[in-house]
């Protein structure tokens, strides 16, 4: 890959804390500030991984495989890669991304107990050393993460699992945020939207200081 010039941002989180309605937010911030991004999502942000995507999140009867699930996971991401996220950083574009390789170590990880050496394994094939630049993890009590995610739509495959399933994941996700200080910002979610937004916003000029 060549030198990436744009910057890496990912939006991380259990379900329901408010990742997709804070994409809009920081839309308007990279706006505001005449910095050309774009917002992609995972799994998704290509026609073969939206695709995926959809044999992911279907609820079915048939049980899913964890290795299944987790080179599914991969399988989208590498087109996602290689179709928007490499060449957008290469023309020096930010990309702003709802959910990346920490959802897996979150969800295949924590939440299945897939081992950490396996997914490491995997993300060194398919994304060499590219890791995002920052990482905003809204951060919420499952309870009420899953009480605003179910009050918005029907469960999906992964939102019928129980709540153990997801204490793992924002567990896992918590514990990387303390490994990597440099990569993660911790925001508490169970404030109300104008609270969250102000602490991303924070976290967003903090991050424009340090790389200028
Ligand atoms: N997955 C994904 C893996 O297992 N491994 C992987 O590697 C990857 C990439 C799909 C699933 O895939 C799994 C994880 C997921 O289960 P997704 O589409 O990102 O990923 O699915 P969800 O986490 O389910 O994302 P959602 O879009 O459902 O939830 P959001 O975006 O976090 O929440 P949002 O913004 O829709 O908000 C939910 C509700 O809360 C309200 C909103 O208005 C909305 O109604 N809300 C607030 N209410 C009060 N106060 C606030 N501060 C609020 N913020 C939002």
């Amino acid at each position: 890959m060549n030198k990436k010039l744009g910057k890496f941002i990912t939006i991380e989180g259990a379900e329901g804390v408010g990742k997709t309605t804070n994409m809009a937010f920081i839309k308007k911030w990279l706006d505001e500030k005449e910095i050309k991004h774009i917002l992609t999502r995972e799994p998704g942000g290509t026609p073969i991984a939206e695709s995926i995507r959809d044999l992911l999140l279907v609820p079915r009867n048939e049980i899913v495989d964890e290795s299944t699930e987790l080179l599914l996971m991969f399988a989208a991401r590498a087109q996602h890669l290689a179709e928007v996220i490499i060449p957008s950083l290469n023309r020096g574009e930010w990309v702003l991304c709802d959910r990346f390789t920490d959802a897996t170590y979150a969800y295949q990880g924590g939440g299945r107990g897939i081992s950490s050496e396996k997914i490491s394994t995997l993300e060194h094939l398919v994304q060499g050393d590219l890791r995002p630049d920052l990482t905003l993890l809204l951060d919420i009590p499952v309870t009420q993460g899953l009480e605003r995610a179910l009050g918005r739509s029907k469960p999906d495959r992964f939102e019928q699992e129980k709540i153990e399933f997801f204490e793992r994941v924002r567990g896992s996700y918590l514990s990387r945020a303390s490994d990597f200080p440099q990569q993660y910002r911790v925001i508490d979610a169970s404030n109300t939207l104008s609270e969250v937004q102000l602490e991303l916003g924070v976290a967003l000029e903090e991050f424009l200081h340090e790389v200028k």
